[in-house]
C-alpha cells in the first residue's frame, strides 16, 4: 500500500513540460483519499499494486504526482516523457486507461487535460480550421449550415441525393451523412458520392454558392482511407468521421491522409455519451473535444443546450471556447484547466440535434456567428419539405444576423418559408 503514497506530493510544482489532468474521484468505502489518488496517479503512470524490485531512481523520477486536492477534485501531473509524442491512443491508454476499473474507486471522471507545449506541438491540429473553411466555402461571416437527410438510414442513393440537391439549392452549405449511414445495401458509398457530386455541381451552378458534403467514411481504417480518396476524386473538400467509434488511431490515420489530399474533417461524436454523460464516472466531452482539436478535426459537434440530446448550456459554451480560443484560463468551477494552444487552429463548433428555425436565434446568441448549425428534422420535417426547410433556415439566420426577430422577418413575403416553419415548429425545445 505504501508504494502508492510515493505518487502523492502536495509540495510538487508541475513543470512547463508536465501534462496535468483534473480528475473527480470518489474512493471506495474504507479507502482513504490519499490512497485513492495515489493509486490513480500510480496506475496511470508507472506504479502497480505491490512494491517492485525493478524500480530504479530514473524510473521513479518520471512518475505521476497527485499534487493538488480540493474536495473531490485532484490534479495529477505527468512528466511528458511518460508519453509517446504525437500519439493520442497512447495518451489515452495512460490517463484514461486501467484506472477507471480500479476497485479502489467508486467513481472516477477525467474532467480536463492540460497539454504542455512539447505535446501540443507534436500533433497537427486542424488543417483548415475556421478561417480555412470559411475561405474555401467563400462564406466570410454568417454561421455555416448543414443538413442531415432524414430518415437517417433506409433512403436509396437517388432519394438521398435528391434531398441533398433540394437542401443545397435551398441555401444549405453542407450535406451531411448521419452517424449510422456508411455503405449499406440500400445506399452504397461510391454510388452516393458519385450522384451527390452531380447534384452538388447542379446546385452550385444554380445558386452561385459553394456546396460541399460531410460524407461519412467511418469504417475499418484502410477502408476509410479508400473512401476519403473516393470523396476527393469527386471533388469533395470534406470527409466525416464518427470519431469515437473509429477511435483515435483511425482519426489520426485520416488526419495524416487528409494532409496530402487537402480535405477537411467533420467530427461526429456519436457514442460519446456512453462515457461523458455520468458526472461521476467517465471522461468529459471537453477532454474529448480538446483531443479532437489536437489531432486535427475542422468541425466537431458540441450540442445545442435546447435540442433533443443532453447538453447543458454551460458545457456547450465551455466547449466552444476550448475549441476556438488560443488561450484558456483555468476555471475550476467549470472544471476547466488552463491551456495555451500554441497556434493550433480553431475548430468550428457544430450545433446539432433537435434544432429547427425557431431555435436559431437562441443558438446564435449562445455561439455567435463563428459556428455551424446542423438541422435534420428541422429541415426535412418542414411542411414545404427539404427545399422549404432549407430556405427557412437561411431566413432565420439572416434575420438574426440583421438583429431582427423571426416573427417580424416572417411577416415579409420573401420569408414565407420561415413563416411556415414558425407556425409548424414554433419555438419548441424537443425532449
Ligand atoms: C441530427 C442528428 C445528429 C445529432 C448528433 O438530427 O441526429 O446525429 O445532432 O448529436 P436532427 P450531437 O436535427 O433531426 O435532430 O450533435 O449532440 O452529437
Ligand atoms: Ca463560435
Amino acid at each position: 500500500m505504501s508504494q502508492y503514497l510515493d505518487f502523492v506530493d502536495t509540495n510538487y510544482k508541475p513543470t512547463k513540460a508536465d501534462l496535468v489532468c483534473l480528475f473527480r474521484f470518489e474512493p471506495r468505502k474504507g479507502v482513504s483519499m490519499k490512497e485513492a489518488i495515489g493509486r490513480i496517479a500510480a496506475e496511470s503512470s508507472n506504479g502497480t499494486w505491490t512494491e517492485l524490485q525493478t524500480l530504479r531512481e530514473h524510473i521513479r523520477k518520471i512518475r505521476a504526482r497527485a499534487f493538488s486536492i480540493k474536495g473531490e477534485f485532484v490534479k495529477i501531473a505527468y512528466p511528458w516523457q511518460l508519453f509517446e509524442l504525437g500519439s493520442m491512443p497512447q495518451v489515452y491508454s495512460a490517463i484514461v486507461g486501467n484506472i477507471f476499473g480500479m476497485k479502489a474507486v467508486e467513481g472516477l471522471r477525467l474532467e480536463d487535460i492540460e497539454f504542455p507545449k512539447i505535446m501540443v506541438k507534436s500533433f497537427r491540429g486542424p488543417q483548415f480550421g475556421i478561417p480555412g473553411v470559411r475561405k474555401f466555402m467563400k462564406v466570410p461571416k454568417r454561421p455555416l449550415t448543414a443538413t442531415v437527410p432524414k430518415p437517417k438510414v433506409g433512403m436509396t442513393t437517388e432519394e438521398h441525393a435528391k434531398v441533398g440537391y433540394d437542401a443545397w439549392r435551398g441555401g444549405v452549405d453542407f450535406l451531411k451523412d448521419d452517424e449510422n449511414l456508411t455503405d449499406q445495401v440500400f445506399n452504397r458509398f461510391s454510388a452516393r458520392a458519385k450522384l451527390c457530386a452531380k447534384m452538388r455541381d447542379k446546385a452550385e451552378k444554380e445558386t452561385g454558392e459553394i456546396k460541399d458534403y460531410f460524407i461519412n467514411i467511418t469504417a475499418e481504417t484502410n477502408e476509410m482511407v479508400r473512401r476519403a480518396k473516393i470523396a476527393q476524386n469527386y471533388g469533395f473538400k470534406y470527409v466525416m468521421v464518427d470519431i469515437v467509434t473509429a477511435g483515435w488511431s483511425g482519426l489520426q490515420t485520416i488526419r495524416e491522409h487528409c494532409q496530402d489530399s487537402k480535405q477537411a474533417i467533420h467530427a461526429h461524436r456519436a457514442m460519446h455519451a456512453t462515457f461523458t454523460r455520468n458526472p461521476k464516472h467517465g471522461l468529459s466531452m471537453l477532454a474529448l473535444a480538446k483531443c479532437a482539436r489536437l489531432v486535427g478535426v475542422d468541425n466537431i459537434h458540441i450540442g445545442t443546450a435546447v435540442g433533443k440530446l443532453v447538453s447543458p448550456k454551460q458545457e456547450v459554451i465551455a466547449l466552444e471556447r476550448e475549441i476556438e480560443d488560443q488561450q484558456i484560463e483555468e476555471n475550476l468551477k467549470q472544471k476547466v484547466l488552463q491551456q495555451n494552444w500554441h497556434g493550433i487552429k480553431p475548430v468550428f463548433a457544430c450545433s446539432s440535434g433537435g434544432l429547427h428555425p425557431g431555435l436559431i436565434p437562441y443558438v446564435m446568441n449562445m455561439l455567435g456567428n463563428e459556428s455551424m448549425v446542423q438541422l435534420g428534422g428541422g429541415i426535412h420535417g418542414h411542411p414545404g419539405s427539404t427545399y422549404g426547410g432549407a430556405k427557412a433556415l437561411r431566413q432565420a439566420i439572416d434575420a438574426t444576423m440583421n438583429k431582427e426577430s423571426l416573427e417580424s422577418a416572417a411577416k415579409r413575403s420573401e420569408n414565407k418559408e420561415l413563416k411556415v416553419a414558425l407556425s409548424h415548429f414554433g419555438y419548441e425545445r424537443p425532449v
